[in-house]
């Protein structure tokens, strides 16, 4: 027996269901990118105010891959939410995503879904690959291969941004007012960097549509909520408690955060009833969060999957790794971050530590560790930057960014290959190839521009330190130079 809307009744009374009737939800919110982190973070967030108003259910949209709408749809978008910690459990059926869609097999279902005038908000969680801008600069990579093919074929999108841009021309054809963009990912003031990459495809697509895309209200968002890739130990453990089967549940831990600018000019969910703060400008907030959290976690996962751990909890037990990470935060990141009147900062980081310390969450390093070229410029060097700017140290960030490079090589530390998922991995192979030593392999790495912009890349300062702490990472592993850290790195 599944999860669906047939046996929710029979549910265990100890599980949470929707305090709605889900067949009366009607969609409101068409949310590209339609993975674990939406569904624990603002499908949670609406599922709380649907009874309040049930005209924001959520069309969910795949971008790739046809897993969740196959896994949700015989449940009727049903899914259970798992929140645990050292402390407990506690699980919690969603009722809010209503529809999932496919977009490769039918964008012309994704199309008219944002033509609807019942769509006011159109949200992403695409990652910040996603955005196909150039991550130094946060503009449009013109010459990306979803960009060009989109511009190409404008009704068959493949990218997000492809896609807003068609459904904003057919909406201003039709005369319905454009939605709300609202860009959840971990990018610095990500809803400026959204609607800068939507009004330049827009104005290559056609001057006049840039001119409607530049009127379009796209307030950034800062969202917090650790949420590891589901496992089928996950799923056993969620079908003995529900007592039916759930193919697509999502486990996380009970933190949430969710801090957002107000500029929705075709109405919102009252998402503040459900913990969502709004604010007229979040970017105070983003940049403590992506430096504090984020870059914490891209170092744990580059120097800890390098030692063999495979959690970020394992990580943090390795000798050295939470002084380092507690340095980091106190030491290098805090004094970076702009002043939040009334915000504790010291336990903000305290929390942090316990959140990565998370017993019950096996999140993988290796999950963390995708990407790092489209995540390491607002989560390490933009801090980097700052330092250097003042004439401090930034000593354990930069072994952040070296041990990405000893990573992103592909190659372990006991000779394996690593599956390094990054858009950038053929050509940082290709620039690496043959190189043994680290000067070489660093001034490959610091020719990516698009990564360490046109400054950070021709610093000498940072250069040596990197070549620094690449050849100790090199010639002693990143278990030893972590556990011998204060002895032996300058
Ligand atoms: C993580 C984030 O995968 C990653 O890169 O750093 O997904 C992190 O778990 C979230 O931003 C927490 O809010």
């Amino acid at each position: 027996m599944r999860l669906s809307r047939q046996t929710l009744q029979q549910l265990p009374e100890t599980i949470e269901r929707p305090a709605y009737d889900p067949a009366g939800v009607t969609i409101g919110i068409v949310h590209l990118g339609i993975g674990a982190f939406h569904r624990a973070h603002q499908a949670e967030f609406t599922d709380i105010v649907l009874p309040r108003d049930p005209s924001w259910g959520i069309c969910g949209v795949s971008l790739r891959s046809a897993e969740t709408r196959d896994a949700l749809a015989p449940q009727d978008g049903l899914y259970t939410l798992k929140v645990q910690d050292g402390q407990g459990v506690a699980l919690r059926v969603i009722g809010s995503v209503v529809e999932t869609l496919v977009a490769p097999e039918n964008p012309e279902a994704v199309l008219a879904r944002m033509l609807d005038p019942a769509t006011r908000i159109v949200s992403l969680t695409v990652t910040e690959k996603g955005y196909c801008h150039n991550p130094a600069t946060g503009t449009l990579d013109e010459n990306h291969p979803d960009i060009l093919h989109d511009l190409e074929h404008p009704e068959k999108p493949r990218s997000a941004v492809g896609f807003i841009v068609e459904a904003l021309s057919r909406r201003r054809a039709s005369g319905v007012p454009a939605f709300t963009l609202l860009s959840c990912d971990n990018l610095p003031s990500n809803g400026h960097v959204l609607k800068r990459v939507v009004t330049r495809f827009a104005e290559m697509r056609d001057p006049q549509l840039g001119t409607f895309a530049a009127t379009v209200a796209s307030p950034s968002t800062m969202v917090d909520r650790i949420v590891p890739a589901t496992t089928d130990a996950d799923r056993v453990a969620i079908a003995d408690s529900l007592e039916l089967e759930d193919a697509w549940p999502v486990v996380t831990e009970p933190f949430r955060q969710w801090v957002v600018e107000d500029d929705f000019p075709l109405g919102r969910p009252a998402w503040e009833e459900a913990g969502a703060v709004f604010v007229e400008d979040v970017s105070a907030f983003e940049t403590m969060k992506l430096r504090l959290l984020n870059g914490s976690h891209s170092t744990l996962a580059y120097l800890g999957y390098l030692a063999g751990a495979e959690t970020v909890a394992d990580a943090m037990a390795l000798p050295g790794m939470r002084e380092l990470i507690e340095g980091l935060m106190v030491e290098e990141v805090s004094p970076t971050l702009p002043s939040l009147a009334g915000f504790d900062l010291p336990a903000y980081r305290r929390a942090l530590i316990e959140r990565f310390d998370n017993p019950a969450l096996r999140h993988r390093t290796w999950q963390i560790a995708m990407d790092g070229s489209q995540k390491l410029p607002q989560r390490l060097l933009g801090t980097i930057r700052d330092r250097i700017a003042d004439d401090a140290s930034c000593e354990r960030l930069t072994l952040g960014v070296a041990a990405w490079m000893r990573y992103a090589r592909g190659i372990d530390e006991a000779g394996n290959v690593i599956d390094v998922r990054d858009p950038l991995a053929g050509r940082i192979a290709a620039l690496t190839q043959g190189l043994d030593g680290a000067e070489g392999i660093v001034d490959a790495f610091l020719g990516l521009t698009e990564v360490f912009g046109g400054d950070l890349s021709g610093d000498q300062l940072f250069r040596s330190r990197l070549v620094d702490a690449l050849s100790r990472l090199m010639s002693d592993g990143a278990g030893v130079v972590l556990a011998t850290r204060k002895q032996s790195v300058v």
